[in-house]
């Protein structure tokens, strides 16, 4: 037998992350973080075994069964093991439970779980996002009947107790405009509402409810006109005869969610609140859901980095080992400090998603996390695209090849950027998050941030990125056109001005090997993104990639 090349093992995505503690230890009081520890030991551990699990299977995806041998409607979907798994390991280890106590730092300890989860779970998370989506509207609606009756479902730490939750939003008519919707709600005889009309992409069919937008027959036509019912699908152990899976979805990525196209044929339903402004109501879910997003794609960066790393210390070419060689670790460096860009932005949202919650928030907090949170989402969404397909390069054609598990990443990134709102919509979102003066909100926080950091370069080039903004604002103001079509350069800049800004506050709390680390990523970070200066900087390589 020849060479034999050894495949990349995966470091354990708790124990072996710095970034990670480091953040948790910062941001935690010790109280808390020994709390959460063993949960967060024990979803890195799951997520080893899974990733040797999977490398050792074929993957799999779900499968629809439509009819029985009698002819029976069945809809039974066969899910995969991970997916069998979900249950348990969510109630075991309070991934969304956490994020619901009352306590400021519910939703940081609910979101690092999820981090840890999230690659291994095989998107399950997908439908936890949702599920977080739908207990954080319906506690905003105030619905009582229903937050008391499905609630202590959707956050329970037992698995025979747990509810997934669907967002039935997306319609042929309307994926980014929801307000193209034609489902109808109708009431029956007995006042009953029931659901009528088809959604196109429905990413929890395995759930036991569901929150959904549909027009009350008779309203006008537009947004303003959707309510946001609430429905359950099961009947005992057999779902609704009015709820029809029509197929799973073939999709690009993410292979073991079982997206499905369904019909509603009367569904039964329920109000959460007033019969319109279904869009502002659902507002709350969507928010949730796209932090879950930045998570998730900032997880898939984590995964794909860590295995490229790993692999540059076991390949060996042109007589040294891939880390050993300048260009190859200088390239793993600048992927890391966009990397750890993402994290601090992605974090920053949970921490201030907290606080706001639980009422700890300055004044100035709240629109913060208005504007974070859509710019969070669209820039790692973004990111992961490019970082995954990079770290697919770092192990040349093996990168390449279906069961090293590697194309995978590349695959499943793609959907960050589109799932919970694309790019441009998340853009324009943003805009509407910048009205009032919640651009002033952001600069005063940067200006914190900035306050003690050592580094004048960064501060520099982040004030004129933020001084370039403001000024693109203001000569628009009038002109929505012009506004909209420089949305997304407008929200990629301000998303890096506010990680870049985090990055150096990072620089000034962390211990002083994380300071020299952190300090490292920002130069990096705002050479390449707000200058497009590129500088090998040895030190700094060496301080990213750490020991080997
Ligand atoms: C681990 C990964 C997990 C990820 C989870 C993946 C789940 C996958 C399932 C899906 O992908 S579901 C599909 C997701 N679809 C979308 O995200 C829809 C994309 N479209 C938008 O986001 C539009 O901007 C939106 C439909 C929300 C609004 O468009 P409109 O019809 O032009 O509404 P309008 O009039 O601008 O806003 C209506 C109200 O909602 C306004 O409030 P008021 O009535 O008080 O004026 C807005 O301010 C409010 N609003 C809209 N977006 C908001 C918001 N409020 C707070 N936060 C927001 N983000």
């Amino acid at each position: 037998m020849g060479f034999l090349q050894d495949p990349p093992q995966l470091a354990h995505p708790y124990r072996e992350d710095p970034l990670l503690r480091a953040m948790l230890r910062r941001a935690l009081p010790p109280s808390r973080l020994a709390a959460i520890e063993p949960d967060l030991q024990a979803l890195g551990d799951y997520a080893v075994m899974e990733w040797e699990r999977a490398c050792r299977s074929t993957r799999r995806k779900p499968v629809l069964t439509q009819w029985d041998a009698w002819g029976n409607r069945v809809d039974r979907i066969e899910l995969t093991e991970a997916w069998r798994e979900g249950p348990h390991i969510t109630t075991k280890h309070a991934v969304l439970a956490a994020g619901h106590e009352a306590h400021e730092h519910a939703r940081l300890e609910e979101f690092a779980r999820a981090y840890l989860y999230h690659v291994a779970s095989e998107f399950y998370s997908c439908p936890l996002a949702m599920t977080d989506g739908a207990a954080t509207a319906l506690k905003a609606s105030g619905n009582k009947a229903l937050i008391e009756r499905a609630l202590p479902h959707l956050l329970s730490r037992d698995a025979s107790t747990f509810w997934l939750s669907g967002q039935w939003m997306t319609e042929n008519a309307g994926g980014s405009d929801v307000g193209n919707t034609e489902t109808i709600a109708r009431q029956d005889a007995s006042g009953q509402w029931r659901l009528h009309g088809r959604k196109w992409f429905s990413s929890a069919v395995v759930g036991e409810m569901a929150l959904g937008l549909a027009r009350p027959e008779g309203a006008g036509s537009g947004p303003g006109a959707l309510a946001l019912f609430y429905v359950e699908t099961m009947d005992g152990e057999r779902r609704k005869p009015e709820l029809i899976i029509d197929r799973l979805k073939d999709k690009l990525g993410t292979h073991e969610l079982p997206t499905a196209e369904i019909h509603l044929d009367g569904l039964p339903a329920w109000p959460l609140g007033e019969l319109s402004n279904g869009v502002r109501q659902v507002a709350p879910m969507l928010n949730i859901t796209r932090t879950w997003n930045a998570v998730g794609a900032t997880a898939s960066m984590a995964r794909a980095l860590s295995l490229a790393r790993d692999y540059a210390t076991r390949r060996r070419a042109f007589g040294k080992r891939l880390i050993d060689q300048p260009l190859h670790a200088q390239t793993l460096a600048d992927m890391q400090a966009e990397f750890e860009g993402a994290f601090a932005l992605t974090f920053e949202v949970a921490h201030l998603l907290g606080r706001v919650e639980h009422g700890a928030a300055q004044p100035h907090e709240v629109a913060l996390l208005r504007l974070l949170t859509p710019l969070a989402k669209l820039w790692t969404g973004k990111m992961a695209v490019e970082l995954c397909s990079e770290a697919l390069e770092c192990f040349g054609g093996a990168g390449y090849i279906e069961d090293t598990g590697l194309p995978q990443l590349l695959r499943d990134a793609q959907v960050y950027a589109i799932w919970e709102g694309t790019t441009n919509v998340l853009s324009l979102d943003s805009l509407r998050a910048l009205a009032g003066d919640n651009l002033g909100a952001l600069r005063t926080a940067i200006e914190g941030w900035l306050a003690d950091s050592i580094d004048a370069h960064a501060r520099q080039d982040i004030h004129k990125a933020l001084d370039a903004a403001t000024a693109y604002l203001q000569s628009r103001a009038g002109e929505r056109d012009a506004l909209e079509a420089g949305a997304r350069g407008l929200a990629l800049t301000l998303a890096r001005c506010t990680a870049a800004a985090l990055l150096a506050r990072h620089d000034t709390w962390s211990a002083p090997h994380g300071a020299a680390r952190t300090g490292a990523a920002l130069r990096r970070f705002v050479a390449h993104g707000l200058s497009r200066f590129t500088a090998a900087d040895a030190t700094d390589t060496a301080l990213l990639l750490g020991p080997h």
